[in-house]
C-alpha cells in the first residue's frame, strides 16, 4: 500500500511571497528523504526545501517563479507505507511552526498537518510540512551571491570566491557550470603584461552584473559583431590602462570652407571634405610637436618618436568601427588624400581591408563632422600617445574686437596619453593646428 503525503512550505521565519528561483524535481521522479524539491529566494537569503521523506512526486502544485508563504503547497509525494520517515512525519495540524533558523539548520523540527485536499479512495494522504530550510544564507549578507548550498560547497571546496563569479542563472544565480567556467578563466588567463603591471596589479574589479531583463519586459538577445568584439577588447585595454584627458577647443574655419566649396566646384569626380584639411594641419601640429606623434614603449619606459606621418583614420561601418591607415600623408595632397580616404572608407564599408592597411598609424583622427556634436572624448589608440576628434563645424558669433561677426567653428578634441603628454602642451597642440585651418598659407611655411 502506498501513502500520499502533501508537503508544503515551511516556517520561512515570517517571510511571506517568496519566489521558487529553482524547482529541482518533475513529475515522476523518485526522491530521497532530504534532498532538495525547490530553491527560494528571499530579500536577504536563497534556501532548499528538502523532501520530508523518500517517494515519488506525483503532482507539482507550484511552477518556477510561483510566490510561496508558509503551508503553501508544493507537492504530492507517494511512498510506500512502512518507509519509516513516511509513517514518522505526519503530525498534528495544529502544531505550531517554528521558525526557519536563517543560517544552516540541520535538525530542524518537521511540521507536518492533516490533509485538506481531498485524499484518492485508495491511498491515505498525508498532509506534510517539510524541514524547516535545510540551508539559509545568513540574513545579514545582503550581498551574498545567488548560489544553493550545494554549488556553495562546490566553490569551497575549489577554493572560489563566489563574488568573483558571475551568476547566468535564473536572477543572476550562480549554477555548477558558472563555477567550473570561472575556474576555467582563471587558470588560462595570461599573466599581466608590463603596462597593466606598472599600475601595481589587478584592478579586481566586480563582476560584470548579470539581470534576468526578462523580469522588466520582453527582450531580444544579438551577438556583437567580430569585428565590436575585437575592438571591443582594444578599447576596454586602453581605457583601463591609459590616463585619457581630453582637450577642446575650436578652429575657425570660415576661410578653409570657402577654399574648400572653391575646389570641390572644380571636382566633380572627387568628395572633398574637411577632414583632408585636418589631415594637413595635423601633420603639421604632428612635426611642431613630435612627441605627439610617438608610441609608448611595452614597459612603459620609453617613447619612441617617429618621423613617418601615418594617419589612422576612424570608419564607421554598420559592422563596428575600422581604423584603416593613410600613409605618409606630409608627402600628399590634398586631392590625392581626399582619393585616398574615399577608397579606404569604401574598402571598409566593403570589408575588404587586409590587416596590413590598418597598421603602423602614428596618429588617430575620429571624424564625426559629417554627423554632429559639439565634442567627444575620443579613446587613444595604442600604442600611440593621442588622438584628435572632431565634430561638425557651426556659425558662430564671434567678437573681433569691435563686433560681433559669423564665423565658422570648427569642435576639436585632443584626447591624450597623460603619462606623455601634459595639459599644456596639449593646448598648444590643439591651437597651433586650428591656427593652420584658420589660415591655410601656414601649412606652406
Ligand atoms: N563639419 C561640417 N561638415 C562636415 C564635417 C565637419 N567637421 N565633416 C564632414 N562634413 C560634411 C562633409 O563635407 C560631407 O558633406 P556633403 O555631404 O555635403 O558633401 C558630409 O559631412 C559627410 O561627410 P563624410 O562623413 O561622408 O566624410 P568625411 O570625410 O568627413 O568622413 C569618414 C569620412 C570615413 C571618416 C566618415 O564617413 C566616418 O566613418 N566617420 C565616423 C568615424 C567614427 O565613427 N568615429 C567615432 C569613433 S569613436 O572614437
Amino acid at each position: 500500500m502506498t501513502t500520499q503525503t502533501l508537503v508544503r512550505i515551511p516556517d520561512l521565519g515570517g517571510a511571506t511571497d517568496v519566489e521558487i528561483i529553482e524547482l529541482s524535481v518533475a513529475i515522476g521522479d523518485v526522491v530521497q528523504i532530504e534532498q532538495p524539491l525547490l530553491t527560494l529566494e528571499g530579500d536577504k537569503a536563497t534556501m532548499e526545501v528538502p523532501a520530508p521523506m523518500a517517494g515519488r512526486i506525483v503532482e507539482l502544485r507550484v511552477k518556477l517563479g510561483d510566490r510561496v508563504s508558509m503551508g503553501s503547497e508544493v507537492a504530492l509525494l507517494e511512498s510506500a507505507v512502512g518507509d519509516g520517515p513516511a509513517v514518522a512525519l505526519p503530525q498534528s495540524a495544529s502544531a505550531p511552526a517554528p521558525a526557519a533558523p536563517p543560517v544552516a539548520a540541520e535538525a530542524a523540527p518537521v511540521v507536518a498537518q492533516s490533509a485538506s485536499a481531498t485524499p484518492p479512495v485508495t491511498t491515505p494522504v498525508v498532509d506534510s510540512t517539510p524541514a524547516a530550510p535545510a540551508v539559509a544564507t545568513a540574513p545579514t549578507a545582503t550581498t551574498l551571491p545567488h548560489a544553493s548550498p550545494a554549488i556553495r560547497l562546490y566553490a569551497r571546496e575549489l577554493g572560489v570566491d563566489l563574488s568573483r563569479v558571475a551568476g547566468s542563472g535564473r536572477s543572476g544565480r550562480i549554477t555548477r557550470e558558472d563555477v567550473n567556467r570561472h575556474v576555467k578563466a582563471e587558470l588560462t588567463k595570461p599573466a599581466p603584461s608590463a603596462a597593466a603591471s606598472q599600475g601595481g596589479g589587478s584592478l579586481n574589479l566586480l563582476p560584470w552584473p548579470n539581470v534576468d531583463f526578462a523580469r522588466f519586459g520582453p527582450i531580444e538577445k544579438t551577438p556583437l559583431s567580430k569585428i565590436k568584439k575585437l575592438s571591443g577588447q582594444n578599447l576596454a585595454r586602453n581605457w583601463v590602462l591609459i590616463p585619457h584627458v581630453t582637450h577642446q577647443d575650436e578652429a575657425d574655419i570660415t576661410e578653409m570652407e570657402a577654399f574648400r566649396k572653391a575646389i570641390q566646384g572644380e571636382q566633380k569626380e572627387l568628395k572633398i571634405t574637411p577632414l583632408v584639411f585636418l589631415m594637413k594641419a595635423a601633420v603639421a601640429a604632428l612635426k611642431r610637436h613630435p612627441t605627439f606623434n610617438a608610441a609608448l614603449d611595452p614597459d612603459g619606459e620609453q617613447l619612441v618618436l617617429r618621423s613617418s606621418y601615418h594617419l589612422g583614420i576612424a570608419v564607421d561601418t554598420k559592422d563596428g568601427l575600422v581604423v584603416p591607415v593613410v600613409r605618409d600623408v606630409d608627402q600628399k595632397g590634398l586631392l590625392a588624400l581626399a582619393e585616398e580616404l574615399a577608397t579606404i572608407s569604401t574598402k571598409a564599408r566593403d570589408k575588404k581591408l587586409a590587416p596590413g592597411d590598418m597598421q603602423g598609424a602614428t596618429f588617430t583622427i575620429s571624424s564625426l563632422g559629417g554627423i554632429g556634436g559639439t565634442g567627444f572624448t575620443p579613446i587613444v589608440n595604442a600604442p600611440e600617445v593621442a588622438i584628435l576628434g572632431v565634430c561638425r563645424a557651426a556659425m558662430k558669433p564671434l567678437w573681433d574686437g569691435a563686433q560681433f561677426v559669423p564665423r565658422l567653428m570648427l569642435p576639436l578634441s585632443l584626447s591624450y596619453d597623460h603619462r606623455v603628454i601634459d595639459g599644456a602642451q596639449a593646448a598648444r597642440f590643439v591651437a597651433y593646428m586650428a591656427q593652420q585651418l584658420t589660415d591655410l598659407r601656414r601649412l606652406l611655411l
